[in-house]
């Protein structure tokens, strides 16, 4: 996958040392005169004394230290300190053993030490996702490092702002396979945005500020710094802030205003637009800027999965969840439409299902922060470069101007089709004939019982889509999931890192039996940090998703898919058994009488995390689906029951 935001060639150098690029320089504030700082530890704040007097593009305090000697690793933990770094999910080992020493005198930081590295990398995606700001996870070289990879492809793929910073082995031995030496730069040059080795002591402020600027900017996503083990040792010279540079990197924001017009011009005269609103507008933190600008065109919304909750369920003007499990009128708006009005989404085979007749008769307005988006899998109409957060009041007063001419189009009767689907065709499930609860019932009492300010990460599979379905998101930022990547594992280590970073909204992570028993371990992170989440396990005692699958394309055939954890089932593990043992207070559901009880008293305890056992049937499929490879226009909203189309539909 090609994304325009990632620096440009220049910036790959892979030392920080050798062939570093010509760069310009970003403006730095002038220096103050200072209290020296005689060498005191990371964590105290002697030699910070003023605050910079000038706009820098440091993140962060922006205070100004003065030159001062320390070593590489103090100087790791300084300046995470000044970027206004507060929590890290790390573990450490040789090769970051001498970062872990100052961090422990931090009075700043707030490390969390996790049971797996793939546990703080998805804590650091779940702060992020809820904060906004940039997370930050630490490992050290070779498995450490290795095991990071899934979460920054995970972070790659759903666009989500980290910083890895890992150990490295020593300069004089990097490339002679050392003793847990992994090259992680080359591993993970595909899915980061930008990476770094260090291995001079002296570049580590600058590289790091560097890392948080391109991680959090432009189009957010994952940075690594790998950073030698004798540079953590040597000694530097600190001081604060740092020449940010970044050559070549300039996100654009501001939408053209030739394209912001010819969008305008396109949106006036469509009878049937729809905005197709994707995860970029949660990152832009733009929900208020779509509301005003959906309003005021009076235009139908669908928001796709990593969307979620950008636009209010609740509202008239929403239509759903377009794609392979998303409600009827959704995917009739796209289908139907005669112009996509594309805000930072993204075209995913998901949501296209076969692209050659993906909204076969719509124009397309896309905008993105990524230029390598644009036309990528469905060509433009109107490409418009910039972030939503700029380009959608720009759209709006562009449009108010455009109707001064043109008058504003009649979208009444588009509005009445798409309201009679999503009247004919609303979500729901059938009950499962084996006399077990219900999965989608379960999702659907917590996301009610908990209210629209609750957090929801979920795991991979039919119980992510249900809980996409049916659980009424009402703000941004509100759900969670591996929407790109599809990571089995995230949930429970999202919502750990969630909750750090929201640490007074009730956090819960729904996963599936499959997903918990990939990264349950940070259950014991959860507990001896007092980090309460709750868990809720749908139990259907398999690979739910893959085994829905079987059932409808290979005759049943449940080849490997049963895991023996649920009903009439050896219960391997008890998750009861496996709760308790992490701390949590565990709770088994079987009943449907009981799963209002169960969420209430999950609800009342905030001592520690809960885990609940919903024990469901296994054989609730996600409806509707489209089959893969075919046209969307072929959706089911059942088995082999497609949707009565009307001849205007
Ligand atoms: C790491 C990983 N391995 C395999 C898959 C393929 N996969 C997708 S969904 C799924 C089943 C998940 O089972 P479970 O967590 O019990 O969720 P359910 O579908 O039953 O709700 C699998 C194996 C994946 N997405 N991620
Ligand atoms: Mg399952």
């Amino acid at each position: 996958m090609s994304k325009g935001q990632t620096a440009s060639p220049a910036l790959m150098a892979h030392t920080s040392r050798a062939g570093a690029p010509a760069r310009e320089s970003a403006p730095v504030p002038p220096a103050v005169p200072t209290v020296p700082d005689g060498g005191r530890a990371p964590g105290t704040t002697a030699a910070t004394t003023a605050v910079a007097p000038s706009a820098s593009s440091v993140q962060g305090p922006n205070r100004v230290v003065e030159p001062v000697q320390m070593t590489g690793s103090e100087a790791i933990v300084r300046t995470l300190e000044e970027l206004g770094v507060t929590d890290v999910f790390g573990l450490p080992g040789g090769a970051i053993l001498p970062t872990y020493d100052p961090l422990m005198d931090s009075t700043r930081i707030r490390h969390i030490l996790v049971r797996h590295e793939q546990g703080a990398g998805h804590a650091a995606q779940g702060y992020a996702m809820v904060t906004g700001k940039v997370g930050v996870c630490i490992a050290t070289s070779g498995p450490g490092a290795t095991n990071l990879v899934t979460p920054i492809a995970d972070a790659h793929l759903d666009s989500v702002p980290m910083v890895a910073i890992t150990g490295q082995v020593s300069s004089a031995v990097i490339g002679t396979d050392a003793f847990q030496e992994a090259d992680i730069v080359g591993i993970t040059m595909p899915i980061t945005k930008h990476s770094w080795l260090v291995t001079d002591a002296q570049e580590i402020p600058r590289v790091l500020a560097e890392a948080f600027h391109i991680a959090g900017s432009g189009r957010p996503g994952p940075v690594l710094v790998d950073i030698s083990k004798d540079a953590q040792q040597a000694a530097m010279t600190f001081s604060w802030p740092p020449k940010v540079e970044a050559a070549g990197y300039r996100p654009v924001l501001r939408g053209h205003a030739k394209q912001l017009r010819e969008a305008a011009r396109l949106i006036a005269g469509s009878s049937r637009p729809v905005f197709y609103v994707g995860g970029g507008v949660v990152k832009a933190h733009a929900a208020e800027e779509l509301r005003h600008l959906a309003e005021y065109l009076g235009a139908p919304v669908v928001t796709t999965l990593q969307a979620r909750g950008v636009f209010p369920d609740s509202h008239d003007l929403h239509f759903g969840m377009p794609g392979m499990h998303g409600a009827v009128s959704a995917v009739a708006a796209l289908q139907q439409a005669d112009l996509l009005i594309t805000l930072g989404a993204r075209f995913d085979d998901r949501v296209t299902g076969q692209l050659s007749s993906f909204a076969p008769g719509a124009k397309v307005i896309h905008a993105d922060i990524d230029p390598a988006e644009i036309s990528k899998n469905r060509t433009a109409d109107v490409p418009i470069v910039g972030s939503v957060k700029e380009i959608i009041p720009d759209l709006t007063d562009a449009l108010t101007a455009e109707f001064e001419h043109t008058g504003r189009p009649d979208l009444s009767a588009w509005l009445a089709t798409l309201r009679r689907l999503r009247q004919t065709y609303p979500l729901g499930w059938t009950e499962p004939s084996d006399g077990l609860v219900a999965p989608q019932q379960v999702i659907s009492r917590i996301g009610e019982l908990t209210g629209p300010e609750g957090v929801y990460v979920a795991g991979v599979g039919q119980h992510q889509m249900w809980s996409a379905q049916f659980i009424r998101y009402e703000r941004p930022h509100a759900w969670l999931n591996s929407g790109g990547a599809g990571t089995m594992g995230y949930a429970v280590p999202a919502a750990m890192g969630a909750k750090v970073g929201n640490p007074d909204r009730v956090v819960w992570a729904i996963d599936g039996d499959g997903c918990f028993q990939m990264t349950n371990q940070e259950l014991a992170t959860c507990t001896i940090n007092r980090i309460p989440i709750k868990v809720a396990v749908i139990n259907n005692s398999s690979l739910g998703m893959v085994r829905q699958w079987q059932t409808l394309f290979y005759d049943g055939r449940y080849s490997h898919t049963d895991l023996n954890t649920g009903h009439d089932t050896a219960r391997v593990p008890d998750f009861v058994k496996l709760a308790e043992a992490y701390g949590c207070a565990a709770l088994r559901c079987e009943r449907e009488e009981d799963i209002d009880a169960t969420i209430e008293q999950a609800l009342a305890i905030n001592d520690r995390p809960v885990v609940i056992d919903f024990v469901v049937s296994p054989d609730s499929m996600v409806w509707p689906m489209v089959p893969s490879g075919v046209s969307n226009s072929a959706i089911q909203v059942a088995q082999n029951l497609t949707p009565q189309w009307e001849e205007n539909d």
